[in-house]
């Protein structure tokens, strides 16, 4: 048995069985790039869904985090430490509201903008106790709780984890009629993914999010945007939403924010609606941990001092002309905003998993989402020769060499 069966193996003996990797055992990493237990190198393009932007391990994160940890890791917010002000006063800074609240995971986040809309509904906009309604969009992806894959609509996602929380109501991605026909006296907010990452990379029309925007603010409803995976870059601009000018009330950011290193999560919002939140009403053992706040500082200014939404828009740009280019008769379609880019696979030629498979045997990672789309969204840190490589093994695969199509 190979040192990878071996570990894998192992992996699967002692795990629950609620993920199905590709089978690489990663033991190292550096910048975009990762090396397997057998020394083998790999590009990384999938970036842990987003939360590797500034690539693995960079110098200034890892320096922050062992001076940190050389000090103080954890005091619970029972406690003031020295490290989450400058942080969260960063945090709003770069994103322009007045007050962050800090959580640990993108779920945790989410979980805590939907409190804070409802306790901001019952308390500014007098909705009646219990009846605060929130709009989301099919085929959304906010997370993985009891609460939020009750709107989920993919059902894998749901089936057998009821009952579900109420006060959700769906409507169609992209489609402004349905928000404006959606929303009642009693809605609250308006929960939306900038692009649809999990749901295949789905980049709604353009004026979309603009159109969000105002209907929201005309009706009195809070715009509540989930920049987990597009924010902090990924996109081309620090957060996808100013692709359309759009400010939301409520921005919600996860992945990247812990530069790779640990969950750092947190909900933006100015004072009128986060002073809803009085001592007691919401927390977390390590929401706002010295280390976390640390590490998610060194994050933030990397972003900013190496220019990564400038580098994203340029190479996602530059990336995807080159894709369209590729002749292959698998491939449908090239989208995506910055280096976020999905490649559909034609369903007559299977699902995109084999070409995932065949990507990394040729020494790129890159994960299948929806069954038809490999998603392509490597490090920002990503040189433009590096993107270069990877564009040989990726058009020769998506010609269709070392793809073991399953038969139809
Ligand atoms: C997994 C997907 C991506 C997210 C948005 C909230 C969260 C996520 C827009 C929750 C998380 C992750 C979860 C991860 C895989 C990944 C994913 F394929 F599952 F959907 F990126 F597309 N909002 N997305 O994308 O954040 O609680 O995980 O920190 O394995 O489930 P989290």
């Amino acid at each position: 048995m190979s040192r990878t069966e071996e570990l894998i193996r192992e992996a699967e003996t002692a795990s629950a069985r609620n993920y199905g990797p590709l089978p690489v055992v990663i033991e190292r990493g550096e910048g975009c790039w990762v090396w397997d237990v057998e020394g083998r190198k790999y590009l990384d393009m999938l970036s842990a869904y987003s939360a590797l932007n500034q690539g693995h391990r960079h110098p200034k994160i890892i320096a922050a985090l062992h001076e940190q940890a050389d000090r103080l890791t954890l005091t619970s917010r029972a406690f003031h430490n020295d490290q989450m002000g400058g942080f969260l006063r960063d945090l709003c800074r770069l994103a322009g509201y007045e007050k962050a609240l800090p959580m640990n995971t993108g779920a945790e986040a989410v979980e805590t903008a939907i409190k804070l809309v409802r306790k901001w509904a019952y308390k500014k906009r007098g909705i009646a106790d219990g009846k605060a309604e929130i709009i989301a969009c099919e085929n959304n992806f906010h997370g993985r709780t009891t609460t939020i894959v009750g709107f989920s609509t993919e059902p894998q996602y749901r089936d057998g984890f009821g009952p579900f929380t109420p006060g959700f109501k769906l409507i169609p991605y992209g489609d402004v009629q349905a928000l404006e026909k959606a929303i009642t006296l009693n809605t609250a907010g308006f929960l939306v993914e900038p692009i649809q990452g999990e749901g295949g990379v789905i980049v709604p029309p353009d004026g979309y999010l603009r159109e969000c925007a105002e209907i929201s603010r005309r009706r009195g409803v809070l715009l509540m945007a989930d920049e987990i995976q597009t924010g902090l870059g990924r996109t081309g601009k620090m957060f996808a939403c100013e692709w359309e000018g759009v400010r939301p009330d409520v921005v919600i950011v996860g992945k990247a924010l812990g530069g790779g290193v640990i969950p750092v999560s947190a909900v933006l919002a100015d004072d009128a609606i986060m002073d809803v939140f009085n001592p007691g009403d919401h927390g977390s053992t390590f929401g706002g941990n010295p280390l976390a706040c640390a590490v998610g500082r060194a994050a933030l200014r990397v972003l900013v001092e190496e220019n990564l939404p400038a580098r994203a828009a340029e190479l996602g740009a530059w990336f995807m002309e080159q894709l369209r280019k590729i002749q292959s008769p698998h491939m449908r379609e090239v989208r995506g905003r910055g280096l976020f880019v999905g490649v559909v696979i034609r369903e007559s030629s299977g699902t995109a998993r084999p070409f995932c498979e065949a990507l990394m045997r040729q020494g790129i990672l890159a994960k299948e989402t929806h069954k038809q789309v490999i998603r392509f969204a490597p490090p920002l840190v990503i040189r433009k020769d590096e993107l270069k490589w990877a564009l040989g093994p990726i058009s020769e695969v998506l010609a269709g060499k070392g793809v073991e199509l399953a038969a139809a």
